[in-house]
């Protein structure tokens, strides 16, 4: 038997109610930060593939918008997104926040992964937040929605939990090729990572509507001859009063922004950033197919 026929190799998706902490997880297996994450729902907006390693498997997991009833096309295009990528992946890892429980979201979800029949495996998430004997009683009832192959306990704040599940996944997976070079983490170009981050900052630093009516694109990403990369974005906002509120008084707001996305982009690309940030109010991006296809979601709207 030649080297190549002992590998294996898959997509994992991750599928879950929005902020049930997908993106973490992903972040925690890849080992690298590879997709943002904030305390707000709906962070993620579009696919990314973390890569893992692990003996002789490549395991390709596939971080996803959370679902949820979506109202503007931005939104139908996360959640078509999201179930496009579970609907073609090898196998679908549902994340459920243990501490929310079987909520009405949750029990849709699993009722759509039903009808799918695609594998899935339950993975109950931030263990650390709640009493252990709870768990089981919620492992029970949701495999009363759904047949789940395998049930999984974990933390993806503090890794309980993961190695095992990564164990397993890595004999998982159907035998093959690797699809990508070994070493290679993620399909996410740097120009919209740089975004990304930026897009975090305004997750973390504003609050209600202004996070969800903003959308942040590179404009240019130039690697100068000093080793140096200059990235110029725009931030995009739908209405008059979000201008004002992310440039802040005296500009504070878009200042701060700018710097701690800049820290946060230093350390990623391992090389110093000159980072220029520019508000535009642009009424409707969020209907516009040019925004959405910049997030990589306007085939999905
Ligand atoms: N305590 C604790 N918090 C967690 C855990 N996993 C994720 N979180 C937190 O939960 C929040 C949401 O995490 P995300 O990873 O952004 O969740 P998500 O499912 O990707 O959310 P969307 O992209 O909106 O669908 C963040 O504040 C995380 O720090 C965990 O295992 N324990
Ligand atoms: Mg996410």
């Amino acid at each position: 038997m030649s080297e190549q026929t002992k590998t294996s190799c898959g997509f994992v998706a991750l599928v879950g109610a929005p902020n049930a902490g997908k993106s973490t997880l992903l972040n925690r297996m890849a080992g690298a930060k590879l997709s943002i994450v904030s305390p707000k729902a709906q962070t993620t907006r579009f696919r990314t593939l973390g890569i893992v390693m692990r003996g002789q498997s490549q395991i390709i997991f596939v971080d996803l918008p959370g679902i949820f009833k979506p109202r503007r096309r931005l939104d139908r295009a996360m959640v078509n997104a999201a179930w496009n990528g579970a609907q073609d992946a090898d196998l679908t890892l549902f994340l459920v926040d243990a501490r929310k429980g079987l909520k009405d979201d949750v029990r849709e979800i699993a009722g759509k992964l039903k009808k799918s029949e695609r594998p899935v495996w339950l993975v109950l998430n931030k263990t650390d937040l709640v009493p252990p004997e709870t768990l089981l009683p919620l492992a029970r009832d949701l495999s009363e929605l759904l047949s789940v192959q395998q049930v999984f306990m974990v933390s993806a704040q503090t890794g309980a939990g993961v190695e095992d599940l990564l164990d397993r996944l890595s004999v998982s997976l159907p035998s093959g090729p690797y699809l990508y070079p070994e070493d290679d983490l993620t399909d996410l170009p740097d120009r919209l990572l740089a975004a990304e981050i930026v897009r975090e900052q305004i997750f973390f630093q504003t609050q209600e509507e202004v996070p969800y009516q903003t959308t942040v694109e590179t404009e240019s990403y130039k690697d100068r001859p000093d080793g140096s990369v200059r990235i110029d974005v725009t931030v995009y906002v739908s209405r008059p009063g979000h201008k004002a509120i992310l440039i802040g008084e005296k500009g504070r707001r878009i200042r701060e922004i700018g710097m701690r996305a800049r820290q946060q982009l230093e350390s990623l690309l391992g090389h110093p950033c000159h980072l220029f940030l520019n508000v535009k109010e642009r009424a409707g991006w969020d209907e516009e197919t040019a925004r959405l296809k910049a997030l990589g979601l306007s085939d999905f709207a």
